[in-house]
């Protein structure tokens, strides 16, 4: 295994170094690039993905790349946080968490995942540092059937310490990814196990559970689509294409300035924790209420930081749709749909900002929200997609042209402040004919 690179830097494009991809990995990127025709993320980055898998791949790997000698970890749960073990070290380690089936009582449909680095372009010319899943923004999209067992191996490629939760699937409550509370943080080069049963069906997704918007908001989220055959949107509006749009905020100057410090923040702490020596004042963790109360009245406040800076100062002036924002939504292609057609659209809130997602020339149904169908289907033409939301709407083609779709909010259609940009994108008929008209284009930084 190599050494970590990052010496508290950023490890800036060293994302195409992935680790290797195992078979069912392989199956499960073609699967859904090619179940998910037309899904945006699929087209472009996961189907980049997708190569960079097949070329890495390793057929037979059952796990990811560990260190030599590597032994796996069992998670005592209840008995407080590893973070605090002498001599603690966690590269290399595989950790099981308990109360899930094993390998030989179920039927896992298996997947590797891991926590980058990389630096994202948001449009061009714009590029962040961010944390990501698999070296891509948004991370890869799953598209799982329910009540498929799904394991994940995860293992953490960088100097911070990360979660996975499973934001809306009601799954064991050790799998369910909150740093301190139900599982220690995956520390890095540390390889974690989730295991679950995908349930129930709709649209779920998956981020980073640690607090700053260095992972949340910056890259470590992604869609999980549960799918059954009992859905009653397909039932009542039968669909071929299905859309998975996340919607984000990015505060770029917050990465820039950020991510090297936090970096060198965490090598601190992963030093004195390497040593046994942590403390609550080297990063604000705790065995025990009785010891936060004794620090608070030694004079130590809790920092309460969002990734050392306060929380005042994120202000994301960038605006995207799976990774890009306007006019770089074009890359990954327009929403396509032909006369007559129903589209599933899936919006997932995966920012810290509410979005107005408003269509032109249409009136779409709002068909679920948090993923499970609604009792009735509301007609809207604008719909408001608070952080950790997700609404899936359909749209019937029944008014050819060239629509945007976009966020109403003034700033979020801005690239920092500049028209038109940000949240927005197009719903395009393919038997329009020859488009007359194109949008203008406009960057800044
Ligand atoms: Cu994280």
């Amino acid at each position: 295994m190599k050494e970590p690179k990052s010496n508290g830097v950023p490890l800036i494009g060293e994302h195409a170094d992935s680790a290797p991809e195992n078979q069912s990995r392989r199956n499960f990127l073609r699967s859904a690039t090619v179940a998910a025709t037309g899904v945006l993320a699929a087209g472009t980055s996961l189907g980049a993905q997708a190569q960079t898998g097949a070329h890495n791949a390793h057929a037979g790997h059952a796990m990811p790349a560990a260190a030599p000698g590597a032994h796996a970890h069992s998670w005592q749960g209840g008995q407080g946080s590893m973070m605090f073990m002498e001599g603690h070290d966690m590269r290399g380690v595989v950790t099981e968490a308990p109360g899930a089936p094993s390998d030989d009582a179920v039927n896992y449909r298996e997947f590797e995942m891991s926590f980058d680095v990389i630096e994202h372009e948001i449009l061009p010319g714009v590029k962040a540092p961010m944390f990501a899943f698999n070296g891509q923004v948004p991370g890869p999209v799953f598209r799982v059937q329910e009540n498929d067992w799904i394991k994940v191996t995860v293992r953490n490629r960088t100097e911070e310490m990360h979660t996975i939760h499973w934001h809306g699937v009601d799954l064991i409550y050790t799998m369910d990814g909150v740093p301190m509370m139900t599982q220690d943080p995956v520390h890095p080069e540390e390889t974690f196990v989730y295991r679950f049963q995908a349930r129930p069906h709709g649209t779920r997704f998956y981020h980073c559970h640690w607090g700053t918007p260095l992972h949340f908001m910056a890259g470590l989220h992604g869609a999980f689509i549960i799918e059954s055959p009992n859905d009653p949107i397909r039932r009542d509006f039968p669909y071929e294409r299905d859309y998975v749009l996340m919607l984000e905020a990015f505060d770029v100057n917050f990465a820039r300035e950020h991510m090297n410090a936090v970096h060198e923040g965490m090598k601190k702490v992963n030093a004195l924790m390497g040593q046994g020596r942590l403390s609550p004042v080297t990063h604000g963790f705790f065995r025990n209420y009785q010891e936060f109360v004794k620090a608070i009245e030694d004079g130590w406040r809790p920092p309460y930081t969002r990734g050392n800076a306060e929380l005042p100062t994120v202000k994301p002036r960038f605006f995207a749709i799976n990774g890009k924002a306007f006019p770089a939504t074009k890359e990954q292609g327009h929403m396509k749909i032909r006369r007559g057609e129903n589209i599933r659209i899936r919006l997932i809130n995966g920012g810290v900002a509410t979005h107005h997602m408003h269509l032109h020339g249409h009136q779409f149904y709002v068909v679920a929200e948090d993923g499970n169908p609604l009792p009735y289907y509301k007609r809207c033409n604008t719909i408001a997609v608070t952080p950790g939301k997700t609404f899936d709407l359909i749209v019937h083609g029944d008014n050819p042209g060239l629509w945007d779709f976009h966020d109403h909010n003034e700033l979020q259609s801005t690239n920092n402040m500049i028209y038109p940009g940000g949240m927005m994108t197009m719903l395009e008929y393919e038997d329009l004919g020859e488009i007359p008209y194109g949008p203008s284009i406009s960057v800044n930084q």
